[in-house]
């Protein structure tokens, strides 16, 4: 039977080592580091400290898109946070995260450094920072940003909710896949709609909405992500997968992609990025 079926939640919920499957040895009730640990400093402007899950990539398709359109600003060192070994409770890292979650970027280009946590208040960040990816007039840019935030506010019941169900809990739980699984299915559908109307997020412009939906959305069509594509029926989403496929074309997304990736074909792999000729030269196939 369903131990969920059975269950009687006490009084008070206490800590004791709960079953949390793939994430007993890292999730935790409490904030804070766990450990000492310095944060590395290279020699750019930007430092970032991340992971290549949909999260980091959005940061590093950003920092690659910049790049691409000739902000030299944008240089940035990629720093490997294991999340499965809890680097991510490393003092250092809690000092530029105290939500102690990936990504996290420190802007040495100003005196003191500027933290800043929260993919979405990263891309932000960069797009204010560079003046670019973000449109200025206020109708599209209040359009930009309400997609920016919708992916901020609707991905966790696709990563926390549909994925951790679907794919990494213990056992099968029917009533949390039904769920997760509608409310998804709901919100490919609204991606959908909208961009059969419009090549990108914001109407014509590729922008940082583009670049937060893309990773989550886009993975789940075209790289099988939580191996549901099947499940979710994925090629019927036709506007989606329109939009995925024409972004994911692009270099920058190519190369954002393969920064702090820890998974996939060797040569797709560059655990971190300290230099632009480290896509040619430090890939895992090659170290
Ligand atoms: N809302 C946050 C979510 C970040 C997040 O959930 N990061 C995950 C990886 S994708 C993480 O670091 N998990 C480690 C943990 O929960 O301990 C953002 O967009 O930056």
């Amino acid at each position: 039977m369903n131990k969920s079926s059975t269950y009687t939640p006490p009084k008070i919920w206490k800590w004791d080592n709960q079953d949390g499957g793939k994430f007993t040895g890292t999730n935790r009730p409490i904030a804070g580091p766990t450990h000492d640990k310095e944060r590395p400093v290279g020699k750019h402007p930007l430092q970032l400290y991340s992971l290549g899950t949909p999260n980091g990539v959005k940061v590093t398709v950003m920092l690659e898109e910049l790049l691409a359109l000739g902000h030299k600003g944008a240089e940035y060192d990629a720093w490997l946070i294991k999340i499965g070994d809890g680097d991510q409770f490393g003092s250092g890292f809690v000092g530029a995260n105290p939500n102690s979650k990936i990504p996290a970027l420190m802007d040495h280009s100003t005196t003191p450094p500027t933290r800043v946590f929260e993919s979405g208040a990263i891309l932000l960040h960069l797009a204010e920072k560079f003046g670019t990816l973000l449109p200025s007039d206020p109708a599209n840019r209040a359009e930009c940003l309400s997609w920016l935030f919708w992916q901020m506010g609707s991905t966790p019941y696709l990563g926390g909710g549909f994925g951790h169900f679907y794919h990494y809990a213990p056992r099968p739980m029917e009533y949390a896949i039904d769920r997760f699984t509608m409310e998804v299915k709901r919100q490919l559908d609204v991606l959908d709609r909208h961009l059969a109307d419009n090549r990108y997020m914001c109407a014509n412009e590729y922008t940082i909405a583009d670049i937060a939906i893309w990773p989550w959305y886009g993975g789940l069509l075209l790289f099988n992500q939580y191996e549901a594509a099947e499940f979710l029926d994925a090629e019927s989403y036709t506007h989606v997968m329109r939009w995925a496929k024409e972004i994911g074309e692009r270099d920058a997304v190519k190369r954002g992609r393969m920064v702090n990736r820890l998974r996939g074909e060797s040569h797709e792999q560059l655990h971190e990025r300290h230099d632009a000729s480290d896509f040619e030269n430090k890939t895992q196939d090659k170290v």
